[in-house]
């Protein structure tokens, strides 16, 4: 049983799911990527890469005032990120509470962040909080596999014949 084959297509949400470079060099990949997939959701694209400095600062713009903004994007720049897609009803909101709150400490057990970190600025894990925003995160990603066509229908070119 694969809940997001059933959905309608108009239910359908896509959301921007970021393992940050703590995750990744802390060997946490494995363990994030399959919460999701236990959940039922559908990987649409995944890559490693090494985000630069002005891709890190246009995802995060929203933050800029912040007192913490430089330091953040040191953090997300200081290695290797893993970028995925993920697809479903509801994903967007799903997501955020399989991750749990900004502050790892205030984060329930059970969630990401609740099991797996302690620090705000060493999170392991970053996820859209809003279906708009999981469109645009994933158009910026789309420098990797995911492309975004006249329809906003996502073409996964990585999985195309
Ligand atoms: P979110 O990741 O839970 O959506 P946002 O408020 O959007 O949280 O902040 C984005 C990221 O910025 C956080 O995940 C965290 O890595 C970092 N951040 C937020 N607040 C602080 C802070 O007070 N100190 C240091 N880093 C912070
Ligand atoms: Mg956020």
């Amino acid at each position: 049983f694969l809940p997001h084959l059933v959905a309608s297509m108009e239910e359908v949400e896509q959301t921007y799911i970021m393992i940050k470079p703590d995750g990744v060099q802390r060997g946490l990949v494995g363990e994030i990527i399959s919460r999701f997939e236990r959940k039922g959701f559908k990987l649409t694209g995944l890559k490693l890469f090494q985000c630069p400095k002005e891709l890190a600062e246009e995802h995060y713009k929203d933050l800029q005032s912040k007192t913490f903004f430089p330091k953040l994007i040191d953090y997300i720049t200081s290695g290797p990120v893993v970028c995925m897609g993920w697809e479903g009803v509801g994903v967007v909101a799903s997501a955020r509470k399989l991750i749990g709150a900004t502050n790892p400490l205030n984060a329930e057990p059970g969630t990401i962040r609740g099991d797996l970190a302690v620090q705000t600025g060493r999170n392991v894990v970053h996820g859209s909080d809003s279906p708009d925003n999981g469109k645009r995160e994933i158009v910026w990603s789309s420098a990797f596999e995911l492309l975004l066509d006249m329809n906003e229908t996502y073409i996964r070119i990585f999985t195309e014949s």
